[in-house]
């Protein structure tokens, strides 16, 4: 791709590498027990790639969103459960403290987590609060330098391993009666703390997916994120960090795409019928020529809206675009690349039937497609379509 720089080509060949060592060897065995990667956070946290978009001076690599969305990228060409893990990570659990943050809450938090010695994790959705992020019923009520914390937070991806978890509670209400978000930052063992259920689910087996408690929870109000001066807007903070991660799990459903096509197209060359390979069947050849134009299209607006990111520009409307298709073409590039396959292709053993199963929480997870086309077409209402 003509704008990737020198950095973006080399991120991409240290990742390949690093993949191939550690990542994918393990990536059809922790999909069949569930086991948290922990080898992989290792060797990806010792090469700090944990922490690629966090600037130099809170301990990351300081590079570019670019290089972030390669990076999960090339994991999850392999394995999706290590590309959500370290997606939900960076995006998620790093960046609002990172944006968001007082200079003391980032100097706490952010140099253990970006070099990987700390997992970081997010709290947004409720049992009764998905899609409606406003929703949410966890309450966080004020008594002298502390809040008090009462709720359930679900589908919290690193919710078992996360050191620190950035959460939303209603701290009260406005003149006008809507509810008052604040953010929050809870470390791991604060009394009231309580892991829930473990989820267990159909893909992304091998990452962590958890509910937590909080039962009656005291938190320092120096734990507010960004200070006792942004208590009751929180809420704007969590929209523009799902801006951000939903470009991470566009570059999710691309590498799940690409690694389908990776594994149908050498199948199609080898694997003969009716006198020939079948690769030279155009209802094969069609299938994988549909797939590289989806992943191509997918590459340029998941790379599109990471570079917007990178020069300060909106980019909210184009994360939800690179989300929405990028997501849908894993799903579509795994279920071709098993019928390509066919009977290889249903078998855990050739992987692909991984990659499908992995695919689908790409089209969930961080805002449901249905979310991406609220936010685009509100978007194109209020902006109009920009050209
Ligand atoms: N950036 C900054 N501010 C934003 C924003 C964004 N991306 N999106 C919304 N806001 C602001 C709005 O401007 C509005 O501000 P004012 O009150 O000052 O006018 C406020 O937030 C409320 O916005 P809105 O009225 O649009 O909220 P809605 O309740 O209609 O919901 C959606 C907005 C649906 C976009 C939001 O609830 C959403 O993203 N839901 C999906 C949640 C999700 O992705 N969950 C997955 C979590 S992964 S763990």
């Amino acid at each position: 791709m003509l704008y990737l720089q020198e950095q973006h080509l080399m991120i991409r060949q240290t990742v390949r590498d690093v993949v191939a060592k550690v990542v994918a060897p393990k990536a059809r065995e922790i999909d069949e027990t569930c086991a948290f990667p922990w080898d992989a956070v290792k060797a990806l946290g010792e090469l700090g790639l944990l922490g690629v978009p966090v600037p130099e001076k809170y301990g990351g690599a300081g590079m570019d969103n670019l290089s972030n969305s390669i990076l999960i990228e090339e994991v999850a060409r392999h394995c999706g459960s290590t590309a959500l893990t370290i997606a939900a990570h960076v995006g998620l659990g790093t960046y609002p403290i990172l944006a968001f943050g007082t200079e003391e809450q980032k100097m706490r938090w952010i140099p253990q987590l970006a070099s990987g010695q700390a997992i970081g994790a997010f709290g947004l959705t409720e049992p009764d609060a998905g899609s409606d992020a406003q929703a949410t019923k966890t309450t966080a009520v004020r008594d002298g330098n502390e809040f008090v914390v009462n709720g359930a937070k679900m589908y919290c991806t690193n919710g078992s391993y996360a050191s620190t978890i950035v959460f939303t509670a209603v701290t009260g209400t406005d003149a006008a009666g809507r509810k008052q978000i604040t953010a929050f930052v809870v470390e791991k063992g604060t009394p009231g703390l309580v892991q829930g259920k473990l989820e267990k689910k159909l893909g992304m087996r091998a990452s962590d997916t958890r509910m937590i408690h909080f039962e009656d929870c005291r938190i320092p109000v120096a734990n507010v994120l960004g200070g006792e001066v942004q208590i009751g807007v929180g809420f704007k903070k969590f929209m523009q960090t799902l801006d951000g991660g939903r470009i991470s799990i566009g570059a999710l459903g691309l590498g799940i795409a690409q690694g389908a096509l990776d594994r149908a197209l050498p199948y199609a060359q080898q694997r003969r019928a009716f006198g020939g390979p079948i690769s030279d069947l155009q209802g094969v050849a069609f299938k994988l020529a549909d797939m590289a134009t989806w992943i191509e299209g997918a590459r340029h607006l998941v790379y599109h809206a990471a570079m917007l990111k990178d020069a300060d520009q909106p980019f909210a409307r184009q994360a939800s675009m690179a989300k929405l298709f990028a997501s849908e073409v894993g799903t579509k590039a795994s279920d071709m690349a098993i019928q390509v396959m066919g009977g290889y292709g249903f078998v855990r053993e050739y992987d692909v039937e991984r990659l499908y199963r992995d695919a689908k929480l790409c089209e969930i997870g961080e805002g449901t497609s249905e979310i991406q086309r609220m936010v685009i077409g509100r978007s194109l209402v209020k902006d109009g379509c920009g050209f």
